[in-house]
This record gives C-alpha cells, structure tokens and sequence, in this order.
C-alpha cells in the first residue's frame, strides 16, 4: 500500500487541474453515517428509503425527523484530516476542485478552518442538510429551527413577509429528482478538464455523480480511489487504494504546491 500511496501521490503532484470527488465515506471518520451498509439504519428504516419524494409524500414527518436526526448529529461533528488535507492544498495555490455528494457541510468547514473564502472551488451536488425549500413556491429558506416531533406540533412552512405558508422540504436532492443543472454542468465540466480525478469514500452506483469519474477516466487521465472496499469505480481507476479516508488522503497530498 505505501508503494501505491507514493505512485498516486506522483500522479497528483503532476496533474492539474484536479477534480475530487466525495462521498459518504470521507465523513465516516468524523462519526458521520454513511448511506449505505450498517451506519446506513436509522430506526428500522433504510436510508434509501427515506431520500425519497415518495416517502416525504407519504410521510413528511418522519422524513424531517430524519433529517431533524441527521442535522443533529452533524452538528456534533468536525471535519476530519482529510477534509482538512484537500482543503489544505487548495489553500496552498493547487487546482483542485472538490464535487461532493456529501450533505453534512464538513467540505466547506474544513475550507473555512483553512482560511478559504472562495468558495467557488466546492460543489455541493446533492445539496444540503442545512437549508430547506418550499414545496409549493421553491423559495429556498433558512434550515427551519427543530422540528417539534413530540407534541404535534405543525411541520416547518414557507414564512415570513413573502412566505406562501406552503410545506417546506430539506434543501437536497432525492432519488428520482434532477440536480441542479447548474451544479451538475459545472461538476461536468470540472471532469473534462481534470489531469486526474481522486474518489474518496462514495459507493459509486448514484448516478449522474459517479459518472464525473468516468468521464475523466474515457479522456485518458488518471483516477485514483481511496475506500476500504471495491466499488463499480474499481474497475476503471488507474490505482485503487484500499484505505480509509482520513488515514490515506491526508498522504497523497504532494508537498510542495508550485
Ligand atoms: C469509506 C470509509 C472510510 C466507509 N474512508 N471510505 C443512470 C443515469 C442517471 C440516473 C440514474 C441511472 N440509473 C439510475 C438512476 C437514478 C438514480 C440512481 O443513480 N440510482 C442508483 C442507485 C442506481 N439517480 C437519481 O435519481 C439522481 N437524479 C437523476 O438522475 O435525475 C434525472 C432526472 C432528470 C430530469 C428530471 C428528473 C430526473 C439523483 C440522485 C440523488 C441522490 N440523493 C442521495 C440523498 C441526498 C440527500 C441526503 O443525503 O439525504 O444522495 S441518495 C445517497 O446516495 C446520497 C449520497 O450522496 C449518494 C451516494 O452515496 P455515497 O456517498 O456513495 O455513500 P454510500 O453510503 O453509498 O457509500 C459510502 C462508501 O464509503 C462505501 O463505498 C464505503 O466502503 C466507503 N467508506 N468508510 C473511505 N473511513
Ligand atoms: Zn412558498
């Protein structure tokens, strides 16, 4: 494994620009659940089943009591060494881009921590677990303050002067639902320009995301993956390390940064 850390490392200290692309996986070191496989349960529910319009149709409010859980349990959360690493060398002057599935907000607080106000260089595809929309008039709208689940009390709606009093929505994107199409053709573009593509911590079955990789990947440039297990993205990486995110990426950074 060091052998490949070192040739992936090589591969990045020659490639510009560089798109990263996250996933669930990056945030499990900082006690974030992943999606999928054991942390993937909430109750008896399973994550894909929740992340559904279907399922916020049928029940809103457990869909927001999910959400509710989740936003808590991020909030006690820090980014970890490898959020820290990527955003350490864009700090340090590299191209690299960062498209993230990831909804927790750890990408751009790790940017913060490392004095980054340019915020341009981080996409945030799936959206986020902090902000919400309304279902009736799409105004996007501050993350509302907790859900009451305990007493009855109403679910969160569109307000304010020009609020409609419509029923407010997290601010993600569900299965079945279209990506920002600005947000997506950017992410897009990222991947036709990249030298090399890093693929840190996403089970890589979610498409249009996963497809960023393969892109680069047609184009002839280097994709390196770093997860503990294989993934459909396997089969076409240049390196497929086998590690955890905050272990391996923090390693893969090239020291110097013309
Ligand atoms: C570690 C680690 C450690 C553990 N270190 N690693 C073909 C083309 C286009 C679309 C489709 C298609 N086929 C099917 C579709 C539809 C669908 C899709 O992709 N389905 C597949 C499941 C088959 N896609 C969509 O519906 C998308 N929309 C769309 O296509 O719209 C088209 C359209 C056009 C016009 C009109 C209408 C529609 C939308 C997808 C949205 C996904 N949303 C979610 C929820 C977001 C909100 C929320 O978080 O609540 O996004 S689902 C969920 O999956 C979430 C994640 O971002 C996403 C990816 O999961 P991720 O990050 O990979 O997590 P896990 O848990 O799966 O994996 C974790 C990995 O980490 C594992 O590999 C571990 O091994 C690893 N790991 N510890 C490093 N320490
Ligand atoms: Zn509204």
């Amino acid at each position: 494994m060091t052998d490949q850390v070192g040739h992936a490392r090589g591969i990045l200290a020659e490639a510009s620009p560089v798109l990263v692309l996250t996933g669930a996986g990056i945030s499990a070191d900082s006690g974030v659940p992943t999606f999928r496989g054991e942390g993937g349960l909430w109750r008896e529910f399973r994550a894909e089943e929740l992340a559904t319009p279907d399922a916020f149709a049928r029940d809103p409010r457990l869909v927001w009591e999910w959400y509710e859980w989740r936003r808590r349990t991020v909030a006690g959360c820090e980014p970890n060494a490898a959020h820290l690493a990527l955003a350490g060398w864009q700090a340090a002057g590299a191209d690299v881009r960062i498209a993230t599935q990831n909804v927790d907000g750890l990408h751009g607080m790790a940017a913060r921590l490392t004095g980054i106000t340019d915020g341009g260089r981080l996409l945030e595809l799936h959206g986020t677990l902090f902000g919400a929309r309304c279902t009736a008039c799409a105004r996007r709208a501050e993350s509302p303050d907790p859900i009451d689940t305990g007493n009855g009390a109403g679910l969160p709606r569109c307000g304010g002067p020009e609020g409609c009093g419509g029923l407010l929505r997290p601010d993600v994107v569900w299965f079945g639902e279209p990506l920002d199409p600005d947000v997506i053709g950017t992410a897009f573009a990222w991947a036709e320009a990249a030298a090399a593509c890093l693929v840190v911590g996403t089970s890589g079955i979610v498409q249009p995301a996963a497809g960023l990789a393969e892109v680069t990947r047609e184009r002839g440039a280097a994709v390196i993956e770093i997860n503990p297990e294989s993934t459909p993205i396997t089969r076409i990486a240049t390196l497929s390390i086998r590690g955890g995110a905050a272990d391996t990426v923090p390693r893969l950074i090239p020291r110097a940064v013309s």
